[in-house]
Parts: structure tokens; C-alpha cells; sequence
């Protein structure tokens, strides 16, 4: 097959990959990257010696590209479907892709920084870091209610590649600071992207590893 998505169904940043692939019934050959299993984390560190998952490699285009936006505006120019994920009005792409990296950097990183914090050995928390993170994270949040108080999707009437971005983002970021009662506006869009059958479906295949996920 054409392209290898070398992820785990249970990485947010992973899930937001899926859901672009998903969307166009993109067909792809699953590899599983389990780090915590020496032969693949070390084949993975090979592949991509920073070690983030996902990487896509097209084996016919003999392209190797990682991080998550890059992966999706790749797919979207070489493996085009009915859903496009960048807007071709430059300003609106601009505009979609500030909406991309706030939902990266500031709803999934600070999830990441409160979740990664759990795996952390007795002695190594940093609990510092980890109130910071929910500060950083509760702003993101107030500030996605406001925005999507008036909108359907994060760039307007289109889903576009700033939604994969948020599904998985705010998906956890519910499991680790629940937000329906707060911020009703941002629950709301979550609700729409949960139903969204791309998302639905990533989530269905992250079920399996869930206990994996430290509450
Ligand atoms: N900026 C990267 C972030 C990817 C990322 O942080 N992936 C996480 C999983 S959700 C990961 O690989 N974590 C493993 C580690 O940091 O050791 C992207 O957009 O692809």
C-alpha cells in the first residue's frame, strides 16, 4: 500500500491524523508504535529520531513527513477527497491554520503536560508545571466558548483540518478538566465533533487501549 501511518490509537496527536484519513476513506497500512516495546520503539526512534508519533510515509512519492499539520496539508495536496482541509482563500487558510496551532499548543499541550505528569516516577512530579499547564489550559478553554458560541466548525461552516486538531484535543482535555458545565459552547462543539463519524471512529479504535490511560 501507498502509505504507512506509523501511530498509536491512543495519541491524541495520532487521532488527529486519523480523522483527516478517515474522512476521505484515505487508504492507509496501520503500524502501531508501541514504545514501550524495545524492538518498535527503537524502529520508530530510527524512522523519526525526535520520536513523536504519528509519521506518515508515502512509499510511492518515497516522502517521509512528520508533525501532525504538515502530515494533513500533505494528504490534502497529494491525496485530495470530498473533505478539504485547508481553505483556498489564503486569508481564511491563515486564519484556519492560527486555529490549528492554538488547538496543538494550547489545548493539547497543557493536556499533555497534566496527563504525562501522572506517568511520572514517585519524586519526578512537577507539580509547578502541572498548575501552570491548568491555568494555560483553562484560558484556551474560555476562550474556545467564546468563539464557537456563533460557529459550527473551528474555521466557520467547513471542517477543516483546525477540527481534527480540536476533537482529540478537547476530547482529553473533558477527561482532564471536564468543561460541560462551564463552558457549554466549547462542550457543545465537542458533542458535534464526537458525532462527526471520522472522530467516532477514532475514538471506537482508541476504546481497546483506554485502560492504558492514566486517570
Ligand atoms: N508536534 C507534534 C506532536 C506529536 C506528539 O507530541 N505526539 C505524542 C503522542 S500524542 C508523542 O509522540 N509522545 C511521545 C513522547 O513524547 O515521548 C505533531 O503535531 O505531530
Amino acid at each position: 500500500m501507498t502509505l504507512q501511518l506509523h501511530f498509536h490509537p491512543l495519541s491524541s496527536f495520532s487521532q488527529k491524523v486519523l480523522i483527516a484519513l478517515y474522512e476521505n476513506d484515505t487508504p492507509f497500512e496501520p503500524y502501531i508504535v508501541k514504545f514501550g516495546d524495545e524492538t518498535s520503539r527503537r524502529d520508530f526512534f530510527e524512522l523519526w529520531p525526535l520520536g513523536k508519533i504519528p509519521v506518515l510515509k508515502d512509499m510511492a512519492r518515497d516522502w517521509m513527513v512528520p508533525e501532525t499539520s504538515i502530515i494533513i496539508e500533505y494528504l490534502d495536496q497529494h491525496y485530495p477527497g470530498p473533505t478539504r482541509f485547508i481553505p483556498t482563500d489564503a486569508d481564511l487558510a491563515r486564519r484556519m491554520r492560527l486555529r490549528d496551532r492554538f488547538f496543538d499548543l494550547y489545548v493539547n499541550g497543557p493536556m499533555q503536560k497534566i496527563v504525562t505528569d501522572r506517568l511520572r516516577p514517585e519524586g519526578g512530579h512537577d507539580s509547578f508545571g502541572v498548575d501552570e499547564a491548568r491555568r494555560l489550559l483553562s484560558t484556551a478553554l474560555e476562550l474556545v466558548d467564546g468563539a464557537m458560541g456563533s460557529k459550527e466548525w473551528a474555521a466557520g461552516t467547513e471542517f477543516s483540518m483546525a477540527d481534527c486538531a480540536a476533537a482529540p484535543a478537547l476530547w482529553y482535555a473533558n477527561e482532564v478538566q471536564p468543561f460541560a458545565d462551564k463552558h457549554s459552547n466549547a462542550f457543545a462543539y465537542l458533542k458535534r465533533l464526537m458525532a462527526r463519524p471520522s472522530f467516532a471512529r477514532a475514538l471506537r479504535e482508541a476504546e481497546p487501549y483506554l485502560a492504558y490511560f492514566p486517570r
